[in-house]
């Protein structure tokens, strides 16, 4: 039933997108994207956590145990046999976040056994009987029935998960054999299967049996479907590379790529919200139960928000989403696939839907103001890394320009976005006069510009007045006395009303967004000031705000685990922090951004309860612990969220500083900065047009002089600047002297393989009638001490965003305040 209702939905979009798609494959295939594009093979590799062959892993081993259960070696004496009596429990470590279906081999039942319940869990905290959580309704799902049904005796028999009980991830997988009758805890539709009358048929008949229940289970796989475009290597799917002297770095970058792959999804496997489907799919599916079949896309892949949940076309996490799948595995047809179905999607007002199918096609017409920018963002990200200039000339630029004009439509008198819509990245505090917007439309417009160029159309003068008003805006938002932003211009600014408390709330998200927005804040008007403004008089600003200074006063706010976000209390969010990396990069302040990754992602890959450093977590507590505070429940944090992925783009786009300045590749430049914290790095993309470009730097010195060497490669006709030098050929050595410009270097002056391990001690530079080496005496700084955060329980509960149940407080350690 549903499927029909689903091809209604998307028949607009099929006519819509049919013709870009035909063009499209033949301009790939026309500039040799069709061909299989070549990895980077070397040392770096052993980071890349995907698997190698994604349609059968296996777990690392049994991981625990509880009740009568026995573990004995197989007839190879590798497999654990695992022998399950009546109330007891196995559960496998898979020593990574994976996602799929669950097979296992059973090569025995005793006493009758019909079926057993299935647990999964990202973290190792929940891992157990009881799975971690996908919806909303309750702190955990319920387990999965799978029936085992074996006919034979004898032989081995394979029992696999019905198709749509793919879940999203999971690093923990249990089998728990129920004693007695109880079946009160599965998933319902276990009932309409069976039917009540077998149920009753198997109770007569076990009764009657003496026997102990017993399954043993020879082995477990799981066949992995996600990233389905990217064959089933999916290690050889990497399209780029990163590799430094920080190990914590390097895990991060593989990280962010691998989160990536495991939400990647077939857009017939979506939508793990079964609460939310059923306002379109009309499921009567039990409080608790889980699965994933709902359509969220055409195509064969789309790109979603996190694996395990939501499994949906998100817009916030394309900003950051897509320059990281650009630079690790440029998996194209899954960007598109989602930007397709939000723009496919777009209400008749020009707004874009919050997100994608089962929201943007009910009359609910979910919308946020933010979001709707992010889309337009997504779109600058993906034409700029994968040169689709064409597909951006068609259907989809009238509704890139109907969108804008939407966004360009409520900024009203006060210069400022005037917001509406209370959706944001489920922070509480969205509407009004707000900051992140504001900053988000000025990006969006100046990016606009440069795609209009790209396309050769003529850029509408009101863009470029209305950049100017929103500057004029922004200042009206700064706070002089904390050299920040604040939220609004009501009861979050620094001039709050007179019956409004002095309670100015300085945002994460919108701070960074006028860093990367690069306003001009010297502002061009005289600064606003509320006539109840506790500073009456309206004076210009004492100083322009400096981004340095903006840069500073955000990294003087972290905490021991990373940057807290006082627009969301108690949250410390890898996507906004995300924004602030972005914002420290963009700035010129490298140091800052890289510092901000190895302190907060050092968390998500080393903190208790992430999943051992192979995905990249949705959020989590001021404290360090695994909550996310926008859900009461701590199992239902997404481990594997690619909003989280944003050093993957900036280590190679800021670290490496490999810049895409036409679309697809066509012109690039390398301007990197190796930042305090590396000793040497190196790293390649594949841009969109299937040439490309490998960088290494390296630190050197020459008796008391040091430097960075940059060695760039480019494989393909179109040449790019390297550090202020133009590139000659396929490859160009540059010495950039401590405080100094780069220089060249005679390209047969750097000497030596410089491949494997220690590359970087194998090369020698030589200039000015010197030998440079490598600078053996370098030391990663060490960083500074932080505090711990704390959390304010006071606000815990009215931020929470999902149903809150009895018993919540003791699950997430609540202190009474
Ligand atoms: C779900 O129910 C609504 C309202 O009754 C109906 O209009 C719609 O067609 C149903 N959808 C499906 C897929 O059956
Ligand atoms: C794994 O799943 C894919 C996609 O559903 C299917 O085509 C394939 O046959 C499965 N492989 C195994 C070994 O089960
Ligand atoms: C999705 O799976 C559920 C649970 O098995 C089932 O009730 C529903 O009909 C399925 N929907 C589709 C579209 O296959
Ligand atoms: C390979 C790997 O890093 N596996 C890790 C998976 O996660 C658990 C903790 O949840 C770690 O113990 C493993 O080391
Ligand atoms: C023996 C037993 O507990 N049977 C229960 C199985 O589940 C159905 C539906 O929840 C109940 O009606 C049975 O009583």
């Amino acid at each position: 039933m549903y499927v029909f209702n689903m091809m209604g939905v998307m028949k607009g979009l099929t006519t819509l997108f049919v013709c870009f798609c035909l063009c499209l494959c033949l301009c790939l295939c026309d500039i040799g994207v069709c061909e299989a594009t070549k990895g980077w093979s070397g040392p770096w590799e052993k980071y890349i956590r995907a698997p190698e062959d994604k349609r059968r892993i296996v777990p690392w081993g049994v991981w625990k145990t509880e009740g009568d259960v026995e573990v004995r070696k197989g007839k190879d004496g590798k497999k654990e046999v695992v022998t399950i009596n009546e109330g007891g429990w196995v559960t496998w470590e898979f020593g990574e976040n994976i996602s799929g279906r669950v097979c296992i081999v059973v090569e025995g039942l005793v006493g009758g056994v019909r079926g057993v319940e299935l647990g999964y869990s990202e973290s190792y905290l929940f891992a157990g009987p009881t799975p971690d959580a996908t919806t909303d309704r309750q702190a955990r799902d319920l387990p999965l029935w799978l029936g085992v049904d074996h006919q034979g005796q004898e032989k081995e028999e394979v029992f696999c998960v019905r198709k749509e009980f793919v879940r999203g991830a999971f690093g923990y997988f249990t089998v728990h054999l129920p004693s007695g009758h109880d079946n009160k805890s599965q998933q319902g539709w276990f009932r309409s299967l069976w039917g009540f009358g077998q149920k009753l048929l198997l109770l007569l008949l076990t009764r009657g049996q003496k026997t102990k229940k017993t399954i043993t289970i020879s082995e477990v796989w799981v066949n992995c479907t996600s990233f389905p475009n990217q064959g089933s290597n999916g290690r050889a799917a990497y399209t780029g590379y990163f590799h430094s002297s920080s190990r914590l770095l390097n895990q991060i970058w593989y990280a962010g790529a691998y989160t990536l792959q495991l939400g990647t999804i077939d857009p017939r496997e979506g939508g793990a919200l079964i609460d939310y489907n059923r306002i379109v799919d009309n499921n009567t599916s039990p409080v608790g139960s889980w699965y994933s079949n709902f359509t969220i896309s055409r195509g064969k892949s789309v790109v979603t928000d996190g694996a395990k949940r939501d499994r949906m076309v998100w817009p916030g996490d394309m900003f950051i989403a897509i320059p990281s799948i650009a630079v690790s595995t440029s998996d194209w047809d899954s960007i598109r696939n989602a930007l397709e179905v939000l723009f496919g999607n777009q209400y008749a007002d020009g707004r874009l839907p919050y997100a994608g199918p089962p929201m943007g096609v009910t009359e609910r017409k979910e919308f946020s103001d933010t979001y709707h920018l992010h889309v337009l963002l997504g779109v600058y990200g993906y034409v700029v890394w994968s040169g689709e200039v064409e597909w951006l000339r068609g259907e989809i630029w009238g509704r890139y320009l109907f969108a804008l004009r939407h966004s360009i439509g409520i900024v009203d008198g006060m210069d400022l976005v005037h917001v509406t819509s209370t959706a944001d990245w489920l922070r509480p505090g969205m509407t009004g006069h707000n900051l992140e917007a504001t900053a988000l439309l000025h990006a969006v417009l100046s990016r606009s510009e440069v795609l209009a160029g790209w396309l050769g159309y003529d850029v509408p003068a009101i863009w470029g007045e209305v950049r100017e008003r929103l500057e004029t805006g922004l200042a009206r938002l700064y706070c002089p006395e904390y050299g920040l932003f604040s939220d609004n211009i009501g009861a979050r600014s620094c001039y709050p009303g007179p019956d409004q408390e002095y309670r100015p709330v300085l945002p994460q998200d919108g701070n960074s967004w006028v860093l990367i927005s690069q306003a001009d804040l010297t502002p061009s008007g005289l600064p606003f000031r509320s006539p109840k403004s506790r500073f009456r008089s309206p004076v210009p600003l004492p100083h322009p705000p400096a981004k340095e200074k903006i840069s500073n006063a955000l990294r003087q706010r972290w905490v021991k685990h990373g940057a807290p976000c006082p627009e969301f209390p108690n949250t410390i969010s890898p996507f906004a922090s995300g924004f602030e990396v972005l914002g420290h990069a963009i700035s010129g302040e490298v140091d800052t951004a890289v510092e901000l990754m190895l302190l907060e992602w050092g968390h998500l890959i080393n903190g208790d309860g992430f999943n051992g450093g192979s995905t990249l977590a949705e959020g989590f507590r001021i404290d360090g612990d695994i909550q996310y505070p926008a859900y009461p429940s701590r199992a239902r944090n997404s481990l594997a969220h690619g909003w989280a992925s944003g050093p993957t783009w900036v280590l190679t786009e800021w670290v490496l500083g490999i810049k895409v300045t036409e679309p697809g590749g066509r012109k690039w430049e390398v301007k990197g900065d190796m930042s305090k914290w590396l000793g040497w790095v190196r790293g390649g993309v594949t841009f969109g047009n299937g040439e490309r470009v490998e960088v290494k730097a390296w630190r050197v010195k020459c008796k008391e002089t040091t430097g960075v060497v940059w060695e760039v490669k480019a494989e393909g006709v179109t040449k790019g600047m390297v550090m202020g030098v133009g590139l000659e050929g396929e490859r160009v050595v540059v010495l950039v002297k401590e405080g100094e410009k780069g220089e060249r270097v005679a390209s047969e002056g750097a000497r030596g393989k410089g491949e494997g391990e220690g590359w970087y001690r194998d090369l020698v530079v030589d200039y000015g009638g010197e030998e440079w080496v490598f600078d053996d005496e370098w030391r990663e700084p060490v960083m500074e001490e932080r505090e711990a955060g704390v959390v304010d329980w006071s606000v815990m509960e009215e931020n929470f965003m999902t149903e809150v149940w009895e018993g919540w407080k003791d699950h997430i350690g609540f202190t009474e305040v």
